[in-house]
């Protein structure tokens, strides 16, 4: 009698220990969920009109992931480009272009419009 009651306090924890790591399975799921992309990362638009950025002077914040949708609206083609953020994509005249940039240290960085280099001049402030 007093054997068999060993066994079966025995069991109990036993029981417990399958549960918790039950629990722990559904925490451990639930964290390697990855976060959504609206989280980690923000999406600015550029607009080109008459060979003009348009905005031409961007605050963004460091550390962040950047999704630049570039629309050039004007029928010539444009080449965006910036080498202080390392990028250049030619984009044909009124059609669009996303550009990704890794998380911004904090600066100024230029860019511009390389066939308009005259009036195609924009800057990011990263802070
Ligand atoms: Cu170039």
């Amino acid at each position: 009698m007093n054997f068999r009651l060993a066994g079966r306090t025995a069991a109990f924890p036993r029981s417990l220990v399958f549960v918790s790591a039950a629990a722990l399975g559904l925490v451990v799921a639930y964290q390697s969920v990855p976060p959504a992309n609206a989280s980690d990362e923000m999406e600015i638009e550029i607009s080109i009109k008459d060979h003009k950025f348009e905005p031409s002077a961007l605050k963004l914040p460091v550390g962040k992931r950047v999704k630049i949708s570039v629309k050039n609206l004007d029928p010539s083609a444009e080449e965006f480009e910036s080498k202080d953020l390392g990028f250049e994509k030619v984009i044909a005249g009124n059609s669009d272009a996303i550009i990704r940039l890794k998380p911004l240290e904090a600066g100024t960085y230029i860019f511009y419009g390389e066939y308009h280099m005259d009036t195609a001049l924009g800057h990011i402030v990263a802070e």
